[in-house]
C-alpha cells in the first residue's frame, strides 16, 4: 500500500512467440473495458509511440510490437473470441483493423493455459473467433495428459529450432476485410501505371511484379526498405487502391499489405517481398501468405501469370517463398466459370510461452478495477 504501490497498475499478462511474431497476451477482463483507456494502457505497456519502444514491452519493430486479447466467446460456434491489436511502434495508435494469424497460432495455448477451454487428453481443437475480420479458425494444441506441449519437431522458417506443431484451418476468410475475395471485382487492375492484383483472403494484400519496378524480387528486406523512390511508388498505389479494396483511406492503416512478386527461386510457387505495409517483412504474414497463395491459383491475376501453375483447381500444397524461407499453405480451391472459389485453406504454425507475470502501466493512464 502507499504511494509507491500506488503510481503503477499491474495487469496479468503473458509473453508469447506466435509464429514469426511475438506479443503480450491479455485476457479481455483484465484489461479496461473503455476502448480508449484500453488503448492507452496498451500503449503505455508497449512503450508506444518511440521508435525504441525502451519504457516498454514492445520490440520496436511491427512485428513484436503485437497484441493479443482472448475472451469468452461471442460466436456460437467459437471456444474463444481473439481480437487483435497492432500497437504502432512510433505513433500513439492501436490499429483493430487488420487480423494476424501468427499471434493467432499462440491463442489456443493461451486459451488453455488460462483454462478457459478445458484440455482434452492428445490434442485439443480450438476454435477461435476472429474479430477483427468476423471469421473462424481452428487451431490443433498438443495436450497430451490434458497439458499443453510446446516442444516438438515442427519447424517453421523464421524462427529457430522447433516446437510443437500448431495446425491451423480457416473455412471462410474470404473478403475477411474488403467483402469480396477479390474486392475491385477484377483479378487484375491497372493503378498508377501497374497492373495489380487485389485481394483478400484473410488479409487485403497487392500483388504485383518486382519486375514493374526494376527490382528482381529477391532483395533483402533491408534493401528495399532502404530504396526511397520504391517505397514512395509502392505507398501511392497503397493509397489509391485503398477505397477501391472497400478500405477507405489507408493513409493511417496497416492494410491492404503490399506484395512483390517473382518467379520462383527454390521450387516454390512464387517468391515474395512484402511491406506491411512500411517495413518489409523478414518472412511473410499467415494471412499475407494465404492471400497470396490464392492469388497464385487465380485466373487472370498477376501472381498466376508469374507462378504458372498448370491446374489451380482442387487441394494442392503452395510453398510461398519470402526473404527467410517458405510458407507453405494448403490450398482447396474450385475454378466456376473462370472465377475462383475458395473451399478451405490451412497452414502450419508454432508458438510458445515465453512468460506470465504482470505488466505495469502509470496509474495515471489506468488506476485499475
Ligand atoms: O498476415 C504481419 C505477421 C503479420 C500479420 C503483417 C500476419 C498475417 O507476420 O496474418 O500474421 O503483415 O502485419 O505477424
Amino acid at each position: 500500500e502507499g504511494a509507491l504501490t500506488m503510481t503503477q497498475t499491474a495487469i496479468p499478462c503473458t509473453v508469447m512467440r506466435g509464429g514469426t511474431s511475438k506479443g503480450l497476451y491479455f485476457r479481455r477482463d483484465d484489461l479496461p473495458a473503455d476502448e480508449a483507456v484500453r488503448d492507452a494502457v496498451l500503449l503505455a505497456a508497449m512503450g508506444s509511440p518511440d521508435p525504441r519502444q525502451i519504457d516498454g514491452m514492445g520490440g520496436a519493430h511491427p512485428l513484436t510490437s503485437k497484441i493479443a486479447v482472448v475472451g469468452p466467446p461471442t460466436h456460437p460456434d467459437a471456444d474463444v473470441d481473439y481480437l487483435f491489436l497492432q500497437a504502432v511502434v512510433d505513433e500513439a495508435r492501436i490499429d483493430a483493423g487488420q487480423n494476424c494469424g501468427n499471434l493467432l497460432a499462440g491463442v489456443g495455448h493461451f486459451a488453455i493455459e488460462e483454462g478457459m477451454v478445458p484440455a482434452r487428453d492428445g490434442t485439443t481443437e480450438v476454435r477461435i473467433n476472429m474479430l477483427n475480420t468476423a471469421s473462424l479458425a481452428v487451431a490443433s494444441i498438443q495436450t497430451p495428459g490434458g497439458r499443453v506441449r510446446y516442444d516438438g519437431e515442427a519447424r517453421i522458417d523464421g524462427v529457430p529450432g522447433t516446437a510443437a506443431p500448431v495446425p491451423i484451418d480457416f473455412l471462410d476468410v474470404a473478403g475477411s476485410s474488403c467483402g469480396a475475395l477479390l474486392p475491385t471485382g477484377n483479378a487484375r487492375d491497372v493503378v498508377e501505371g501497374v497492373e495489380v492484383t487485389c485481394i483478400d483472403n484473410g488479409m487485403p494484400v497487392v500483388v504485383m511484379r518486382a519486375a514493374d519496378f526494376g527490382k528482381s524480387g529477391y532483395e533483402s528486406p533491408e534493401a528495399l526498405e532502404a530504396d526511397a523512390a520504391l517505397k514512395a511508388k509502392v505507398e501511392a498505389i497503397r493509397l489509391k487502391v485503398g477505397p477501391m479494396m472497400n478500405l477507405g483511406d489507408v493513409a493511417k492503416k496497416t492494410v491492404p499489405k503490399m506484395c512483390l512478386v517473382a518467379p520462383a527461386q527454390h521450387g516454390g510457387a512464387v517468391a515474395t517481398r512484402n511491406f506491411i505495409p512500411h517495413r518489409v517483412h523478414e518472412a511473410i504474414g499467415v494471412f499475407g501468405a494465404v492471400s497470396v497463395a490464392t492469388a497464385c491459383v487465380t485466373p487472370g491475376s498477376v501472381a498466376a501469370e508469374v507462378a504458372g501453375i498448370a491446374d489451380p483447381a482442387g487441394s494442392k500444397e503452395l510453398d510461398i517463398e519470402h526473404p527467410t524461407g517458405f510458407f507453405t499453405v494448403a490450398m482447396d480451391v474450385e475454378i466456376v466459370a473462370g472465377a475462383v472459389r475458395v473451399r478451405r485453406s490451412a497452414l502450419l504454425r508454432t508458438a510458445r510461452r515465453l512468460m506470465r507475470g504482470e505488466v505495469y502501466v502509470p496509474a495515471s493512464v489506468w488506476g485499475g478495477r
